[in-house]
């Protein structure tokens, strides 16, 4: 899989705007893995395909979580955080991608978890902070991404925890897991 065959598929299985949200996400991720050092090459992809499987039914989704022996567990959570796991057994499965930092940055890029990779952090941020993104806080977030990326992601999982509990949703384990990690680590 190379940047180009990522973006016909992904074009042909994506909204527009989804589509356009991906390019966007994969612009950041390279500028952040030049920054911190991370494989730019990996990080490219891991944005590109990261919500292949975002404009999927419910349903179909649901299926493949049973079908790829996911965790079925993610079944309690909201819907929002099953595409993931999905692209992440597609690509590999499917479309033969071995790397297990891609795999895992496609994983975990809505949940986050502890002990992430360096490429795994710079897919979360890049997806947070792309330039067309609006959520409160996201400011902030931008500025600590210039500096501290682990930083950066802990903040802008605390907004993302914030948000949910406002809105009286639940919170995946790993999402707490991921924020401790980067707690202890400041
Ligand atoms: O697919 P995107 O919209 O680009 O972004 P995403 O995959 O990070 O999805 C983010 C949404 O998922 C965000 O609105 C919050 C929601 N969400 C629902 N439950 C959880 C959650 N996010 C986290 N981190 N943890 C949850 O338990
Ligand atoms: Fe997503
Ligand atoms: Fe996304």
């Amino acid at each position: 899989m190379n940047e180009e065959r990522a973006k016909q598929l992904i074009k042909g299985v994506l909204t527009q705007k989804r589509f356009e949200h991906s390019l966007r996400v994969a612009d950041v991720a390279k500028e952040l893995a030049l920054r911190y050092g991370a494989s730019v090459d990996n990080a490219v992809l891991a944005a590109l395909l990261h919500d292949y499987a975002k404009c999927q039914p419910r349903d179909q989704l649901k299926n493949q979580i049973i079908k790829y022996g996911l965790p079925q567990q993610l079944l309690q959570f909201h819907h929002e955080l099953w595409h993931g796991p999905v692209a992440a057994k597609v690509m590999e499965i499917d479309f033969g991608i071995s790397d297990k930092h891609v795999l895992d940055a496609i994983y975990y890029h809505t949940t986050a978890r502890a002990s992430m990779s360096l490429l795994e952090v710079v897919i979360f941020v890049a997806d947070y902070i792309e330039p067309q993104r609006n959520v409160p806080g996201i400011e902030e977030v931008r500025e600590l991404a210039t500096s501290n990326i682990y930083i950066a992601a802990r903040k802008a999982m605390q907004n993302t925890i914030i948000y949910l509990i406002q809105k009286d949703a639940t919170i995946h384990p790993d999402s707490f897991l991921a924020y401790n990690d980067w707690t202890n680590k400041m």
